[in-house]
């Protein structure tokens, strides 16, 4: 899918590391406030009697048109946000998707992930972090932006880490932070006979406060191509002071959309060698030395839309 993104250079992140570790510092100490959401009494129950439990993720042969699933969501506001009526939501939570070119995916998350959403009665938005070009992809470079760029954009107090192919399978699969520890909400995947891959898996769909981000210095820039950014960030948690928790291997159930590799994001072999030197580099190379090129945000019914352009593949 080629969403289109206008070169509008509106603002250039400068690439000065001196620069981009300002702007990520004032990023986290001066959150924009919070989209305004309408005052509204009493506290959302500590759980909503809106659950559904366990359902089963089945996608339909295609996926539903941008268009059909705006319709299904009439309490969105612009830009893909959401605040339950009647109650003063106690998370506010930002999902951040790592994009390019799976618009099909895309519009099955869309419809899964709102309703999904709204049942759990937290204020929530949606945001598309777009890389630009076809480059190489950067899944860590495009993240860590996508976190500056979400923190800018309004007071989270959790922001979640979400592939673009997985589907939740229960609602009780909470999209919240825990307080202390990074959590790791897809721990059973279909793809994986619904079994939690490895001790150290931490893919997928992954859950920080902006805190605990800053903790552990965000995601690595250096992995170009697809493999190990996630195995890098276990290591960051751990090395970070903290530990990664998970909900039950029960509820955090997903359906993985079957994909192939994409084009730009082949297995790159060096991303072992990077993954060895993390205990030496998770201090100077994250959300500390990011650079990139902030290129547009959209607010599209359904979600932000937010196009980056990474760099030019440096390893
Ligand atoms: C695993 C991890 C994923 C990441 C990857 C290694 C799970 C469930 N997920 O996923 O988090 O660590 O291994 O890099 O274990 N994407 C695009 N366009 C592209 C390429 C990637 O949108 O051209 C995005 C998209 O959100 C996708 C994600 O990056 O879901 C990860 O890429 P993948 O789905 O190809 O990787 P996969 O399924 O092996
Ligand atoms: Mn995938």
């Amino acid at each position: 899918m080629t969403m289109a993104c206008s070169r509008r250079l509106r603002r250039l992140r400068p690439g000065l590391t001196l620069l981009a570790a300002l702007t990520v510092a004032a990023t986290f100490a001066l959150r924009g406030t919070l989209l305004a959401t309408p005052p509204s009494p009493a506290g959302c129950h500590a759980a909503s009697p809106l659950l559904a439990g366990p359902r089963p993720a089945r996608p339909p042969p295609s996926p539903p048109t941008l268009a059909e699933i705006e319709m299904r969501n009439g309490a969105l506001w612009s830009g893909g946000f959401y605040s339950p009526p009647g109650c003063q939501a106690r998370h506010r939570t930002a999902i951040v998707i790592p994009y390019r070119s799976r618009l099909a995916h895309l519009r099955y998350l869309l419809d899964h992930l709102h309703p999904f959403l709204q049942r759990q009665r937290i204020h929530y938005g949606i945001y598309v972090v777009e890389q630009w070009g076809q480059g190489t992809f950067n899944k860590g470079i495009l993240l860590n932006a996508g976190i500056v760029e979400v923190l800018r954009d309004a007071d989270w107090s959790c922001v979640i880490l979400h592939d673009v192919d997985l589907l939740a399978e229960d609602d009780r699969n909470t999209y919240t932070c825990d307080n202390y520890n990074p959590t790791h909400l897809s721990v059973a995947i279909d793809k994986f006979d619904y079994r939690l891959l490895y001790r150290e898996y931490f893919g997928g769909v992954v859950a920080l406060t902006p805190e605990q981000l800053r903790k552990m210095n965000g995601f690595s820039n250096q992995y170009w191509g697809w493999g190990r950014e996630d195995d890098d960030l276990w290591k960051r948690v751990g090395l970070s002071g903290m530990k990664v928790v998970r909900p039950s291997v029960k509820v955090a159930r997903y359906k993985m959309i079957k994909h192939e590799r994409d084009p730009g994001n082949e297995e790159n072999p060096h991303n072992f060698d990077v993954l060895k030197r993390t205990e030496l580099d998770w201090r100077s190379d994250g959300l500390n030395s990011l650079s990139y090129k902030f290129l547009s945000k959209e607010r599209k019914a359904l979600f932000t839309h937010i196009t980056i352009d990474v760099g030019e593949k440096q390893t």
